[in-house]
């Protein structure tokens, strides 16, 4: 059993898109343990602070924009190399690069407007996760399933 740990999101369309439940159940069904979930509509300078990485690009401006326009859903997932697995189980930035079967190459089609947002490295994901969640908002307990998930 693993304790890596990634920042999962469904941003903005995909809350109004009422995706929130195929998104979340993917994660489950896969046998990743959820362990911190949270709607909030994001201010400005929380989605300029997500993205201060990307604050150089052109399109930093429009992104912050979209981040903070409606509600998200935050969430902790941890689990077998959930931070790569994540990220194929969500697939290219661009929709229309993105393999059937992820969570973009099925829900999405313009880079814009990708529905959801994965940590890209352990450390990139325990940054998100102090940012979106204060102490004793994300949950340690163990999963019951855990042995018949694991070997
Ligand atoms: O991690 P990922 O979401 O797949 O892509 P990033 O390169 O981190 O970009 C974050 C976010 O920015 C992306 O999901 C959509 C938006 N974006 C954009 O609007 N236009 C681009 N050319 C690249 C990214
Ligand atoms: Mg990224």
């Amino acid at each position: 059993m693993s304790s890596e740990r990634s920042f999962i999101m469904i941003k903005p369309d995909g809350v109004q898109r009422n995706l929130v439940s195929e998104i979340i159940g993917r994660f489950e069904r896969r046998g990743y343990k959820l362990c911190g979930l949270k709607m909030v509509q994001p201010t400005r300078q929380l989605a300029e602070s997500h993205y201060a990485d990307l604050s150089e690009r052109p399109f930093f401006g429009d992104l912050c924009t979209f981040l903070s326009s409606s509600p998200v859903v935050a969430m902790v997932w941890a689990g077998a190399d959930v931070v790569k697995q994540g990220r194929t189980m969500i697939g290219a930035t661009d929709p229309l690069k993105s393999a059937p079967g992820t969570i973009r190459g099925d829900l999405a089609l313009v880079t814009g407007k990708n529905v959801i947002h994965g940590s890209d490295s352990c450390e990139n994901a325990e940054k998100e996760i102090a940012l979106w969640f204060k102490d004793g908002e994300v949950c340690n307990y163990e999963q019951v399933t855990a042995p018949w998930i694991y070997e």
